[in-house]
């Protein structure tokens, strides 16, 4: 029996080690210019691109096409997409989820709305991974998988939340209020998967303790921590350091945030998704 984990790019994993995995990609639009998040796109590139250019940005979610590829014509379909608040990646794995069973009654596919994304929806597709290696069966996946997202979270500091405003994704007057240099603002996934910014920051340090110690309240005590960056190791290092210092022994890790979480998180832009 072929088991599938499916996610979309903004979880920026290309592959996922032992297991039948894909990644359904985004898509970033720069004028003529068309970057696809997936394992091929040039992330230098496409950020000089961005800063080069001078007209409309935007980005597209995977079709329902994209999504019944990434199904791979597996038994058992397991995966998580970005917040549905804010993408239309979730309603077309949906339709395709719908479109696949109807044609393959024997199939079954089961897709998360994380109502977050980038290493949240990692922790949530490392938790399927391990569910699928225990042997777990279909129905109590579905079920485990929804209890675990209660206990992870997303936090993030941002310098900018221009490419958000000029997508309508936050309004204006927010944007504005960040856009003034120095400022980064850190803030969190809401319940609903909307970005609900909490507090305004001047300078990076400010910011990494702010971060960390939203942590602390939101009920972090040593659980697992995954942290993407956008051209900010340095910012990631020290949340590191500061988490390992209070929580030793605990799993963490970092790497760089892909295609569709660089656009939006922009240049020094850090995500935090870790467990309570
Ligand atoms: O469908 C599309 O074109 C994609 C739209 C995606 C918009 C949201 C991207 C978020 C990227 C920033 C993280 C902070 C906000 C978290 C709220 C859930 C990363």
């Amino acid at each position: 029996m072929k088991i599938q984990l499916v996610t979309d790019s903004s979880a920026n994993l290309t592959q996922m080690v032992h297991s039948h995995f894909s990644s359904a990609p985004l898509k970033v639009i720069v004028g003529n210019e068309e970057f696809t998040d997936d394992e091929t796109i040039d992330l230098a590139a496409m950020m000089q691109s961005l800063k080069s250019y001078k007209g409309k940005t935007s980005t597209a979610c995977p079709s329902v096409e994209d999504w019944m590829n990434a199904f791979e014509d597996a038994d058992v379909v397991l995966g998580a997409t970005i917040t549905s608040a804010l993408s239309g990646c979730y309603n077309c794995a949906l339709i395709a989820a719908e479109d696949y069973t109807l044609a393959h009654p024997e199939k079954k596919v089961f897709i998360l709305d994380s109502l977050s994304t980038g290493p949240e929806l990692e922790l949530l597709m490392e938790k399927l991974q391990e569910f699928v290696s225990s042997g777990m069966a279909f129905v109590d996946t579905c079920d485990a998988i929804k209890e675990y997202s209660t206990h992870t979270h997303l936090m993030f500091s941002l310098e900018s939340l221009e490419n958000f405003a000029k997508n309508g994704r936050v309004s204006p007057a927010v944007a504005k209020a960040i856009g003034i240099l120095g400022i980064r603002v850190v803030g969190k996934a809401s319940d609903q998967g909307t970005l609900e910014p909490m507090h305004k920051c001047r300078g990076e340090k400010s910011a990494i303790q702010r971060l960390f110690d939203c942590m602390i309240e939101a009920g972090y005590c040593g659980g697992k921590v995954r942290i993407t960056h956008t051209n900010n190791e340095k910012f990631a290092n020290e949340l590191k350091r500061l988490l390992s210092e209070r929580f030793s022994d605990c799993d963490i890790s970092i790497h760089e945030n892909r295609g569709l979480c660089a656009y939006y998180t922009e240049e020094g832009g850090v995500l935090v998704g870790y467990e309570t």
